[in-house]
């Protein structure tokens, strides 16, 4: 009986699968020559390994070919598994979106990046990836974005679409995942889908066996639809024939090392293993007759992620709901390639023996190994080329968007609680409050959200204006019965705080996602996430993530440091201040009177909207200060660079103490005890270390990269003092903060700050012990004229 044609019997048009399948040669092959011309054809002038991925990249030819020139629609949005980005560059050359010169300088200055980038690649990367796992995690939130969007009446149906992630199998062993599924059911996410390329190698080996079909039971017990893709059209008509079952069992109980091995063996490795082990069973032997060595090795590795028919029928079987799906697709690693299933094969090389080899076989003429239809007939490129025009993908729809920017209350309408007493973080909580209150247009563009620590972090008031986010209404059961609280959270599609579990990645993913809003949908939000300081350590990779793809964000951090005095040294933060200022993307303030903090907050919804602006990071406190009585407006404009003079050093002033934060009242009862001792004694008030440092930078730098050579503002403000005097640099964390300070002007400093676990105790206590009090700033003073 013959066997049943696939194509037919699955309907798949037979120029689509024709194509399909040239597509994923000419994928294979340009991602195999990007890697090697960079490795082996581009000159070297350091004698480092340029690298790429050339075995992971055909591990997923096949699926990326599926998803761009059939499944995916140009509203959905895609992050791709990291090392992959060369299938992913080739296959936006295809598409006439990638360049060559692009292709011929990657991991070159200035060319196609290692990973797929958002901000430096020239393509069309939807979401940065680089740091396994996140890419994935990335996608669940920004389905929930989108829902948010959608609820609120401001998504573009046109753009409503699928958020697709294309992963390694080793990615699923990241925590961050299983974190973001918790969190993706709870919000009941719809259209995403996860592509595992299920090749059954990491990094460093062959994966645990143990592990086949947990992942099934980890994702249906989250709500995920799990589609398994384990065979290939091809093995199925196998298996179906005489003797097949024997030998589809065989391979269900192989390990995946003895198959990984096996197929880096090939064809005659697998006949005299298949026929030790299968050869006494029924028609076995017979079956295997009927293919010779290289048939036999090309059936052995046809599993179903390198099966164009089943991805097609599997994505196209999915697209008809929106249920989240993971999609199993068993691969082989360095499918087609020579480095095929050998366990050493992550970072491995192909020589320039075996891409000779291969070009000859893919019969890619020499001389035109760029070119995109290299070996096929001019009738041939042509069908190719029009198939590829008419997939939806290469559409022109456009896929980035510019938002409104929504307007920000100048100074003076924008709120600033009053009170003689005040602590930042009760500010902030008052000040999203009055936001919300005012019912200005940027309160209905905040989304606030935070990781369990909505109440303690001051966010409550703002919810309970602008009520939880729910993708169904949700009742305040305890306000319905009447039990008295502060907090009234009624959720519903008009809600505004996105709440999270504890998982601080989570945070910043969402962070990331809601923040990519504006570029993503062309509509704005202004996301704010709060967090205990200390824990901004425990999704600090996710931060990195958020930045590193340029997601517009307010991250306020509260409590901080040793401020927090009973809540003990597994909860003080010390080096936040560092993660600030060394975060590219963010820019840190740690204000330490609420109208700085008004203004900070102003200047951070302007900067998270302006073409060249960023993140903004806020590190406030629970102590209550008093506040400042101001004789004039003068501070603000030098406070917006980042640092005033909160007391004015007199002429020809030998000292200074520089400060930040919640040690102001130390500060100025110190300097109120050496106001005899030193003539002048100024006070620096460093509202931002970070932008004060950045600024310092960038003057320095601007002599030799052409901006000129300029006076930054901690030079100006430091030029009030003598030039051989010194200064007494104090905050509530690590100090090299600000430290650095004195290498500004070349002055002698004399620096006060954390550099060792924090412990319980009240601030008389603790600031004692740890030198942060009025004392210890004398004594750092008096040091500076001893030496
Ligand atoms: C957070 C993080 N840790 C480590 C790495 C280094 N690394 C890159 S890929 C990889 C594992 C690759 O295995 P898999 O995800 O299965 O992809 P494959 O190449 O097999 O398709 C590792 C450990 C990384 N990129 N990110
Ligand atoms: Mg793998």
């Amino acid at each position: 009986m013959p066997i049943a044609n696939p194509v037919l019997a699955n309907d798949l048009p037979e120029r689509r699968l024709r194509c399909l399948g040239q597509i994923e040669q000419r994928l294979r092959w340009l991602a195999t020559w990007t890697i090697h011309n960079a490795n082996h054809l581009r000159e070297s002038r350091d004698g480092l390994k340029v690298g790429g991925h050339q075995a992971s990249c055909a591990s997923m030819t096949t699926i990326i070919t599926a998803l761009n020139f059939h499944a995916l629609q140009p509203q959905d949005r895609v992050a791709v598994k990291p090392h992959a980005s060369p299938v992913f560059h080739a296959a936006q050359y295809l598409m006439g979106r990638q360049t060559r010169d692009q292709l011929e300088r990657f991991r070159a200055f200035g060319g196609a990046q290692s990973y797929p980038s958002r901000t430096k690649d020239q393509d069309d990367v939807d979401f940065s990836t680089g740091s396994v796992g996140l890419g994935v995690a990335i996608t669940a939130f920004e389905s929930l974005t989108q829902d948010y969007l959608k609820a609120h009446g401001w998504l573009d149906p046109a753009r409503e679409g699928r958020m697709v992630a294309t992963l390694g199998d080793a990615e699923l062993d990241e925590g961050n995942i299983y974190e973001c599924l918790i969190e993706a059911y709870k919000h009941d996410i719809r259209n995403v889908w996860w592509i595992v390329d299920y090749n059954r190698q990491s990094l460093d080996a062959t994966t645990a066996d143990r592990m086949f079909d947990r992942f099934d039971d980890i994702f249906e017990t989250a709500g995920w639809r799990v589609v398994t893709l384990k065979w290939g059209k091809a093995q199925e008509r196998a298996f179906a024939l005489p003797g097949g079952l024997h030998l589809r069992h065989w391979i269900e109980s192989c390990s995946n090392a003895e198959y990984a091995a096996l197929t880096y063996q090939g064809g005659a490795a697998w006949r005299e293993r298949l026929l030790r082990d299968l050869g006494d069973r029924p028609h076995v032997r017979a079956l295997l007759k009927g293919y010779d060595d290289a048939g036999l090795h090309e059936l052995m590795i046809g599993l179903g992620g390198h099966c164009i028919e089943t991805l097609v029928e599997a994505f196209d079987a999915a697209a008809r709901d929106d249920t989240p799906t993971l999609f199993i697709a068993y691969t082989i690693k360095g499918f087609g390639l020579p480095l095929q299933g050998h366990k050493d094969n992550h970072a491995g090389l192909m020589t320039a023996t075996q891409v000779e080899t291969l070009r000859v076989a893919m019969g890619v003429p020499k001389g035109q190994e760029w070119e995109p239809y290299a070996g096929l007939s001019a009738d041939e490129a042509k069908d190719l080329a029009d198939f590829i025009a008419g997939t939806p993908l290469t559409s022109p729809a456009p896929r980035r968007f510019r938002a409104e920017p929504v307007p920000v209350p100048a100074h003076g309408a924008f709120p600033v609680p009053d009170g003689r007493e005040q602590s930042t973080q009760a500010a902030f909580g008052r000040i999203l409050l009055e936001l919300a209150k005012s019912g200005a247009p940027l309160a209905d563009r905040i989304v606030t959200t935070s990781p369990d620590v909505t109440v303690s972090t001051n966010l409550g008031g703002f919810v309970n204006q602008r009520g939880l986010f729910r993708r169904r209404d949700s009742a305040d059961v305890f306000r319905d019965a009447k039990i008295p609280s502060p907090q009234r959270w009624l959720g519903g599609h008009a809600g505004q705080h996105v709440e999270l579990g504890i998982a601080e990645h989570n945070l910043f993913l969402n962070l990331a996602a809601l923040g990519l809003s504006a570029p993503l949908f062309g509509e704005r939000l202004l996301p704010i996430g709060t967090v205990y300081d200390p824990f901004i350590s425990r999704g600090l990779d996710s931060l990195n993530y958020a930045c590193y793809q340029d997601a517009r964000f307010m991250l306020v951090a509260t409590p901080s440091g040793l401020t927090l005095g009973p809540e003990g040294g597994a909860h003080q933060s010390i080096y936040t201040p560092l993660i600030g200022i060394g975060q590219p993307g963010l820019t840190y303030f740690e204000p330490a009177y609420v109208d700085e903090l008004a203004e900070v907050m102003r200047w951070a919804f302007g900067h998270m909207q302006a073409d060249d602006g960023g993140s903004v990071y806020l590190r406030l406190t629970t102590r209550t200060l008093a506040q400042v009585e101001r004789p004039d407006d003068l501070w603000r404009a030098d406070a917006a660079k980042g640092a005033y003079w909160l007391k004015a050093p007199g002429p020809g002033s030998a000292a200074a103490i520089v400060f930040c934060g919640a040690v102001a009242p130390e500060v100025l009862q110190a300097a109120e005890q050496l106001a005899d001792d030193i003539d002048g004694l100024g006070v620096l008030n460093v509202v931002s270390p970070g932008l004060l440092h950045r600024d310092w930078m960038a003057a320095r730098r601007g002599r030799w990269t052409g901006a000129g050579r300029r006076t930054s503002h901690a030079e100006a403000l430091l030029g009030a003092l003598t030039p051989s005097a010194g200064l007494v640099t104090i905050i509530d964390g690590a100090p090299g903060a600000l430290s650095w300070l004195g290498g500004v002007r070349g002055m002698r400093v004399s620096a006060l700050g954390l550099d060792s676990f924090g412990q319980v105790g009240d601030l008389p206590d603790l600031y004692r012990r740890y030198r942060l009090d009025a004392e210890a700033i004398v004594d750092a003073c008096a040091d500076l004229f001893l030496d």
